[in-house]
């Protein structure tokens, strides 16, 4: 049985979708007999799971979720959490600037039919994901970037404003002191979020938004908004996001290759654990030097997380908890 008609065929006789708060995996034969073994119980759901130390970001997505919302308003609903907060550094308003002092922003979504949605170099609007869901349902595009974006999100009604806090001005003008072009990824913290959640029909969603690097160059976007590199959504399989330098996560196609390698039977942890793998193991790699993380969720409900470098954290909120992970780390020779 093709896994298309599968799927749809274990959603018909109720096997193999949600039961209670439960997700339920079985044999595809055993749908086929109409079997009535007791269903094996993988991972609960709803659930949300988002890169970083953001709780009130997953708790704003599982409270969407646990009034009846979809994945796709959640993960929207969440994200525009951490856009909204002035205080952190790092996406939407109050993100660091590039090295010409200006705040811009890359956001994507993408929903369970695999309908996506980005902005890039977004100037002047916090809600960037909220731009990138409009892009992904009012217009026939995948990505709007620059001037266009920021025309389209005006004409959809979002306010124009200065993203640029005193805060991280004075942090800018500070790093222009130092004389070497050096952007810099925010480990301790983030200067992304990445939110996946599953919804009470089984559904999957992602979105991602970012400030991207601090002080790069003007112009310069990173894996957050690129669909299968920042992103990746295949609800018949699961779904990943990452966070990091993106251009190591572009170079290797991250978010997709974890979809792909969970397509092929891997778990949503050894499927991370294996992209990292592919950037640490390229010949030279500068790997000590820099930060990638991934997160990933199944079609079961089972999560994963691995990233080069102990700082990466995970925040997950499933079975009534809401819990920052440290994640696990590459660690080789260091
Ligand atoms: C970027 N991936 O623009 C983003 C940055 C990031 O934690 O995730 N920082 O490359």
């Amino acid at each position: 049985m093709k896994r298309r008609n599968f799927i749809k065929n274990a959603s018909l006789s109720g096997v193999g979708i949600a039961v209670g708060s439960a997700l339920v995996s079985c044999k595809e034969d055993a749908v086929q007999k109409q079997e009535t073994s007791a269903p094996v119980v993988i991972g609960s759901i709803p659930l949300v799971i988002a890169t970083w130390d953001v709780k009130n970001a997953t708790a704003k997505a599982m409270e969407v979720l646990n009034a009846g919302g979809n994945a796709l308003d959640a993960v929207e609903q969440g994200c525009r959490v951490e856009e909204a907060n002035a205080e952190g550094q790092s996406v939407g308003k109050g993100g660091l600037p590039d090295r010409e002092g200006h705040v811009t922003l890359d956001a994507c979504i993408m929903d369970k039919h695999g309908n996506c949605g980005s902005v890039v170099y977004l100037k002047d609007i916090t809600h960037a994901v909220s731009v990138a869901r409009k892009v992904m349902e009012d217009t026939p595009h995948v990505m709007l970037a620059g001037e266009g974006a920021k025309q389209f999100a005006v004409s959809q009604g979002f306010t124009p404003e200065d993203l640029l806090t005193e805060a991280s001005k004075e942090a800018w003008e500070k790093w222009k002191i130092e004389a070497e072009y050096k952007p810099i990824i925010n480990i301790e913290n983030h200067d992304t979020i990445g939110m996946l959640a599953i919804d009470k029909n089984g559904d999957i969603s992602g979105a991602c938004t970012t400030s991207g690097l601090a002080y790069k160059m003007a112009g310069r976007v990173g894996d957050s908004p690129i669909i299968g590199s920042g992103l990746f959504v295949d609800n018949e399989i699961g779904a990943c996001v990452a966070t990091g330098l993106g251009e190591e996560v572009v170079k290797t196609v991250g978010s997709f290759l974890v979809v792909e390698l969970m397509r092929q039977g891997k778990s949503p942890q050894e499927a991370c654990e294996e992209a990292i793998g592919r950037i640490v193991n390229k010949p030279n790699s500068d790997f000590k030097n820099f930060q990638v993380g991934y997160i990933a969720v199944n079609k079961k409900g089972e999560t994963g997380d691995y990233a080069i470098h102990q700082h990466f954290s995970m925040t997950k909120y499933q079975d009534g908890k809401n819990v920052n992970i440290q994640s696990d780390f590459f660690n080789k020779n260091g």
